[in-house]
């Protein structure tokens, strides 16, 4: 079933200039980006994305690292794409995500006051819609 995921390339790849090796990672598994664009994200936006960790300890500190410079948000398009790119992304933790995804290979830091790990993928058709209206809306 052809469903819509909404993709972030956070602060932490930008920076690293790792833009282009995750959106290529994304095409090379088959799917399309249909939207695109970078901003750096208002905190308004950053708090209707992470609703579902406010109140926990690690909810400011990745509220203040995902505004802290420009992020890259993607609509990405593709058969089941929502649990694909979960797949080729990996789990949160970059030490150990497995080595043969994006964060398993190209990610590292991580500790309870540093959330980086490069790429946020949308958890389920509900999220997807919902965050796509947030960033794209
Ligand atoms: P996900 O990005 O793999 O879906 P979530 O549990 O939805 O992971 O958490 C959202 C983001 O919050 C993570 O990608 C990571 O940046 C950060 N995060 C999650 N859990 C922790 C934690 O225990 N300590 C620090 N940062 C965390
Ligand atoms: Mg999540």
């Amino acid at each position: 079933m052809t469903e819509r995921s909404l993709v972030l390339v956070k602060p932490d790849g930008v920076e690293r200039n790792l833009i282009g090796a995750v959106l290529s990672r994304i095409e090379t598994k088959g799917y399309r980006i249909a939207e695109l664009r970078m901003l750096t994200p208002s905190r308004e936006i950053l708090e209707q994305h992470y609703a579902e960790h406010a109140g926990k300890p690690f909810f400011e500190p990745l509220v203040r690292f995902m505004g802290s410079g420009p992020v890259v948000a993607a609509v990405i398009e593709g058969d089941r794409c929502i649990e694909g790119l979960r797949t080729i992304m990996g789990p949160s933790e970059p030490t150990t995500a497995p080595a043969g995804t994006i964060r398993g290979d190209l990610g590292r830091d991580w500790g309870e006051d540093v959330q980086k790990n490069l790429v946020h993928g949308s958890d389920s058709p509900e999220s997807a819609q919902r965050e796509i209206g947030i960033w794209f809306g």
